[in-house]
């Protein structure tokens, strides 16, 4: 089993934790998700490429795209690597949810340590808009928090 953690913050009140495990290379990664500051709904929610932080959560690229693909829904199956999604905040601006993904990976070529998840101030449109971003970004709006992707005991 490979574990990994992540820890957000950023330029806003939003702050959290992100913990990763994965039982072996091939089997999916379970994501579990604990945040708050957010505004209650939708938030795009997203591995991307670099663990840079240098100058926030700007430095840490687009998405995670190792296959060059178009952006889409995590179900879809032309996507980024990175693409999560979106979580949902309750009225009291807090996410706590376990995500269970495919192709999000610890172990391998494509392994997401050592890069960063962020959420965003928006809701991730999946790919599925006219919005000149939406392919690119989802046009998911700017970034709350961030945290580097690491190694967990
Ligand atoms: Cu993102
Ligand atoms: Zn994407």
């Amino acid at each position: 089993m490979v574990k990994a953690v992540s820890v957000l913050r950023g330029d806003s009140a939003v702050t959290g934790t992100v913990s990763f495990t994965q039982e072996a290379e091939g089997q999916p990664t379970v994501v579990e998700v604990s945040l708050k500051g957010l505004t209650p709904g939708k938030h795009g929610f997203h591995v991307h490429e670099f663990g840079d932080n240098t100058n926030g959560c700007t430095s840490a690229g687009g998405h995670f795209n190792p296959n060059q693909h178009t952006h889409g829904a995590p179900e879809d199956q032309v996507r980024h690597v990175g693409d999560l999604g979106n979580v949902v905040a309750g009225p009291d601006g807090s996410v706590n949810v376990k995500i269970t993904d495919r192709l999000v990976s610890l172990i391998g070529p494509q392994s997401i340590v050592g890069r960063t998840i962020v959420v965003h101030a928006d809701e991730d449109d999946l790919g599925k808009t006219s919005h000149e971003q939406s392919k690119i970004t989802g046009n998911a709006g700017g970034r709350l928090a961030c945290g580097v992707i690491g190694i967990a005991k």
